[in-house]
């Protein structure tokens, strides 16, 4: 519990091993329930989770979208946080992120990587294809977003209920972002955070998802 409010942190996974030991040992303790969504890791992911008193749901149809879509399922907190298992994020700053989100008029905080503060952290490519998707993000929708593709929210489980989520892929960490800011009573803003080079392996496909995502992108702002 953090000031009354029951906490998740969902985590999705594909073959993180490296990265999730690291995060899991580094989360504060008020965290009431940990959700790792293992979409279907061939490595010892999931052993290593459950073996550190996570809950972990698994989720064979593979993406990133689909995952959180599972995960978040599940979620019983009051306040809920996403992160990646590969140990970009920082997982032991949550009470900075969730008294941003107390503190503030809106319903879901998004952390944002921007400025950069470890240039090493972020390749050149995904600098260039951030940059590009958080202006096309933010020249389609009227409002500023500087990083639209992080993938550490914190936000109200109830929020997710005025929610319209379908995307499957990595455009759901758009998506979720569009429906928090165009929702009236839910409300958006970003906080910076500091990032790390991830553990593991890169799952990314840089040209394929950055596609996918500026596709999604120019069809949600005209099918609403
Ligand atoms: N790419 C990808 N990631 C998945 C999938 N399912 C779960 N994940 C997890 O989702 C999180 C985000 O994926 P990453 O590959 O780290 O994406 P990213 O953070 O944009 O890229 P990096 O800068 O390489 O970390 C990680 O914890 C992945 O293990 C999937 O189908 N594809
Ligand atoms: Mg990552």
């Amino acid at each position: 519990m953090y000031r009354d409010q029951k906490i998740t942190v969902v985590i999705p996974c594909l073959n993180e091993e490296e990265g999730i030991r690291m995060v899991l040992e580094r989360l504060p303790r008020f965290v009431d329930e940990v959700i790792v969504v293992d979409n279907g890791s061939t490595d010892d992911t999931a052993q290593i989770a459950a073996g550190m008193g996570a809950r972990v749901i698994r989720e064979d149809v593979r993406g990133y979208g689909r995952a959180y879509k599972t995960g978040l399922l599940h979620a019983q907190g009051d306040i809920i946080v996403t992160l990646d298992g590969d140990h970009s994020y920082p997982a032991d700053s949550l009470s900075y992120l969730i008294e941003a989100l107390i503190g503030s008029d809106v319903g879901f905080v998004s952390a944002s990587r921007f400025p950069v503060q470890n240039p090493k952290a972020m390749s050149w490519k995904s600098f260039i294809g951030n940059k590009c998707l958080s202006w096309a993000l933010s020249v389609l929708f009227l409002r500023r977003v500087r990083d639209s593709q992080s993938g550490m929210w914190i936000f109200y489980r109830e929020a997710l209920e005025k929610m319209n989520l379908v995307s499957d892929g990595m455009a759901f960490s758009e998506e979720i972002k569009i429906e928090a800011m165009r929702h009236a009573r839910i409300g958006f803003k970003e906080i910076p955070i500091n990032y790390s080079n991830r553990a593991g392996e890169v799952k990314l496909r840089p040209w394929r998802d950055g596609w996918s995502n500026l596709v999604f992108l120019f069809k949600k702002r005209l099918g609403g």
